[in-house]
């Protein structure tokens, strides 16, 4: 699976990784548990452009995986998402 990850927010940085730990998440997110699926850490974009970064992961298995950003504070303030796995 390819991932693309976009930080358009002007305001602030973000981060995105897959896991398979459930929320609630504290104020340093969560840990990482797909192997190649973490994007690190873009900076807040400029008024002209959005940062992006492109990876690539293979998944297992399917089930249930949550895409957290891992910037402090954030999870903890809901920013995450749930991502199935099917097939
Ligand atoms: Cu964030």
């Amino acid at each position: 699976m390819t991932m693309t990850f976009i930080n358009a927010d002007e305001g602030l940085p973000h981060e995105l990784v897959l896991t398979t730990q459930r929320p609630p998440y504290g104020t340093v997110g969560a840990t990482p548990t797909v192997a190649g699926a973490a994007v690190p850490v873009l900076v807040a974009a400029s008024a002209t452009a959005a940062r992006e970064n492109v990876s690539s992961f293979v998944a297992r298995a399917s089930g249930t995986l949550y895409y957290v950003c891992s910037v402090t504070g954030h999870a903890a303030a809901g920013m995450f998402g749930v991502f199935q796995v099917v097939g």
